[in-house]
C-alpha cells in the first residue's frame, strides 16, 4: 500500500492521478494546510521540509520530490507505457519536459504564489512579478511546441509528462487567461482530465482542476 499526503490544490493530485491510473493501492491523506498540519509531528518527521507530495512506499521507504516520484512510478509499472523507456527515441524529450516543469515551471508558480518564501525583503513583490513573466515564456513555449508538434508533449504519444502539465497548467495567476490564449495547452488539459483514471479522483480535488 502506498500513502500519500497532500493538500486540496497542491502537487499530490498528479501522484493520485497516476496511482489511480496504475492501478496501485494507496491512501490519501490530505493535511490541513491553514492548520500548518505540514509544518508538525507526526507529518514533519517523514518530511522535515513541511512538502507535499510526499509518499511512503510500499516497504517504508519515503519519497519526496513531485517529479522523481511521477518518473519512479512511471518506469516502475513500463507495461501502462506512461514513460518512454531509457532506450526508446522519445525518452530524451520526456525527460526534457519533466525537468523543465519540475525545475523551472512548478518553481516559477511557487515564486508567484508565495514570494514571501523567496526573499527577506520587505516587498516580495518583484519576486512574484519576475516569476509571472517567467511562467508566460514558458507556458508560451510549451504552447508553441504542442502546436508544432502536438497533441501532447511527446506528439501522438500519450505520457506522465501530459499529466504534470495538467497539474501545473493551472498554477498561474489566471488560468482563465491562460487557457484562452493557448488552445494547444488547452486541449491537452481537457485531454488529461477527460482520462477515465483523472476524472474519478477529480470530485475530491474541489474544482482546483
Ligand atoms: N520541489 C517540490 C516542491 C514541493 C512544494 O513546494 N510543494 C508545496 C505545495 S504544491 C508545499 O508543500 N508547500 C508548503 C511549504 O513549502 O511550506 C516538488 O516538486 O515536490
Amino acid at each position: 500500500m502506498y500513502i500519500l499526503y497532500n493538500f486540496p490544490g497542491a502537487g499530490g493530485f498528479a501522484v493520485q492521478a497516476l496511482l489511480e491510473e496504475l492501478g496501485l493501492p494507496y491512501e490519501l491523506n490530505h493535511l490541513d494546510y491553514d492548520a500548518g498540519e505540514h509544518k508538525r509531528a507526526p507529518f514533519i518527521d517523514l518530511n522535515p521540509l513541511g512538502q507535499v507530495p510526499t509518499l511512503v512506499l510500499p516497504d517504508g521507504e519515503v519519497m519526496t520530490e513531485s517529479a522523481a516520484i511521477l518518473l519512479y512510478l512511471s518506469d516502475l509499472e513500463g507495461d501502462a507505457k506512461l514513460a518512454p523507456a531509457p532506450a526508446e527515441p522519445l525518452r530524451p524529450a520526456y525527460l526534457r519536459w519533466m525537468m523543465m516543469l519540475t525545475t523551472s515551471v512548478y518553481n516559477a508558480s511557487l515564486r508567484s504564489y508565495h514570494p514571501e518564501d523567496f526573499t527577506s525583503a520587505e516587498d516580495p513583490k518583484p519576486i512574484s512579478e519576475v516569476a509571472d513573466r517567467q511562467l508566460e515564456e514558458h507556458w508560451q513555449l510549451i504552447e508553441d511546441e504542442l502546436a508544432a508538434r502536438g497533441p501532447w508533449l511527446l506528439g501522438d504519444t500519450y505520457s506522465t509528462a501530459d499529466l504534470y502539465a495538467m497539474m501545473i497548467a493551472h498554477w498561474v495567476p489566471d488560468r482563465t487567461a491562460n487557457f484562452a490564449k493557448r488552445p494547444n495547452l488547452k486541449a491537452l488539459c481537457d485531454g488529461v482530465r477527460a482520462r477515465p483514471a483523472v476524472a474519478r479522483i477529480l470530485p475530491q480535488h474541489d474544482g482546483h482542476w
